[in-house]
């Protein structure tokens, strides 16, 4: 196995938490390379349920995880989940996890400021996770975030301070709330130090000595394209880069080092949060297919809004991205119906387009172009090979391959790690 980084090719919650996983057990490190503590990656087991949103999904098999610079990290949460983990019975040492010290840090006054902000929007809002991380990535591209190296140094903290809460203190200040109390704020950054510091390190360093050694790298990326900063649905997106190219920036290794680009796409679509979604179901099978699905958030339990299966955006993301092949997911979900939709193009002011347009109203105005295909009442959960699913299936995997213009190279049947199928 060469290289390997997997994206969302969608909103996120495409299944990537298995699918990595799966990989992970073949790789030698897993590194994170954007988003933070708003991802949500469910692995399954043994019949062990594991829920992630920060650390790297291979930290449950023991493989070396890395946390790349191009997260943001919330200390705090990073601490609970370590903790969570543990109490599973997964072991968590500096040998198995490292942070890099140049990663910007998620502090409370950013979780504040987006609940603040979203309270404030009403139906204007992003619906983001809550998690402080728009506020904590603006500080960072601002420069005046408080990075993991800082931790090291909190008695030369007071410049830095100055800067960061004068900012704060005048953002706050609009939402009526008091100013950032800097004693507290230095009192738990004092306290949760000497735990994250254990894990600190140059992470490209270390990543650098063992891609010498030869070591296999898996990048994890967390959401989807379509909610990446450049290139999703502005500004109903993530305030990070979800593309695949963010892998070589977000851990401190060059573009060649992130090799096949495996690009995660459920056999529907879901979105959770605001904004456009062309191919929206608010009917029964919408309904259906999201309970079938288990369609609710890892990390926050919102319930996702589901629709059919938009070849027009995966072919856009599939290319944005340099995807390679994709991974075909929970298809088990669409088993029983009897009629099953793709969406081709899209209707704008009597022209058709085949690819998403920019502008947040026009996006939010495309009336998709269905094609229908006949379902399958066979079950595909938990096929393992290609000769076991229904030839409706078989059909339908071909025909997403077809529009998305990528090759399949795996389709996964169930949470399962070995309900998995390799296709080439
Ligand atoms: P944020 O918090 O600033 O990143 O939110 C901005 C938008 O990005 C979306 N977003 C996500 N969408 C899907 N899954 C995500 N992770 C969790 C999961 C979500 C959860 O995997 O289940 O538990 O609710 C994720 N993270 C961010 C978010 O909905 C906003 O649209
Ligand atoms: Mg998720």
């Amino acid at each position: 196995m060469a290289n390997v980084t997997v994206i969302g090719a969608q909103w996120g919650d495409e299944g990537k938490g298995k699918i990595v996983d799966w990989l992970a057990s073949r790789a030698d490190a897993v590194v994170r390379f954007q988003g933070g503590h708003n991802a949500g990656h469910t692995l399954v087991i043994d019949g062990t349920t594991y829920k992630l949103s920060l650390l790297p999904s291979g930290i449950v098999s023991g493989t070396l995880s890395v946390i790349g610079n191009g997260v943001v990290l919330d200390p705090w949460a990073l601490k609970a989940e370590i903790e969570k983990l543990e109490a599973q019975g997964v072991t968590i040492n500096d040998d198995n996890l490292a942070v890099a010290d140049n990663c910007s840090l998620i502090l409370p006054i950013h979780r504040d400021l987006d609940g603040l902000r979203e309270a404030a929007a009403g139906s204007g809002k992003i619906g983001t996770t809550g998690r402080g991380i728009g506020p904590a990535y603006e500080d960072k591209v601002g420069r005046r975030a408080i990075r993991v190296c800082d931790l090291a140094h909190l008695d030369h903290l007071e410049p830095q301070l100055d800067r960061l809460c004068a900012h704060h203190d005048a953002l706050r200040a609009g939402f009526e709330q008091d100013p950032v109390d800097r004693e507290q704020l230095l009192a738990e950054l004092r306290e949760i130090a000497p735990f994250v510091l254990k894990y600190a390190q140059p992470v490209w360093k270390r990543l650098k000595k063992v891609r010498k050694a030869g070591a296999k790298i898996l990048f994890e990326g967390a959401q989807g394209v379509l909610l990446d900063i450049d290139h999703g649905t502005y500004p109903f997106v993530t305030s990070s880069n979800t593309v695949s190219g963010t892998a070589a920036a977000g851990s401190g290794l060059g573009p060649n080092a992130t090799g096949f680009v495996l690009g995660i796409v459920k056999a529907y679509t879901t979105r959770v949060g605001s904004g456009p979604f062309p191919t929206e179901l608010d009917d029964e099978v919408g309904k259906g297919i999201g309970e079938r699905g288990h369609e609710f958030g890892t990390v926050t339990g919102r319930q996702r809004r589901v629709g059919w299966f938009d070849a027009v955006l995966v072919r856009q993301t599939c290319a944005i991205s340099g995807v390679t092949g994709i991974a075909l997911t929970k298809i088990d979900v669409l088993d029983g119906l009897d009629e099953v939709k793709i969406c081709t193009g899209y209707r704008l002011r009597n022209n058709v387009y085949d690819y998403f347009p920019s502008h947040a109203a026009d996006q939010a105005a495309v009336e998709p172009i269905y094609e229908s295909m006949e379902g399958w009442h066979e079950s595909t959960a938990g096929a393992r090979s290609y000769a076991d699913l229904p030839a409706n299936a078989v059909k339908y995997i071909q025909r997403v391959q077809e529009l998305i213009e990528t090759p399949v190279a795996l389709v996964s049947t169930s949470p399962e790690r070995d309900d998995t199928i390799l296709m080439r």
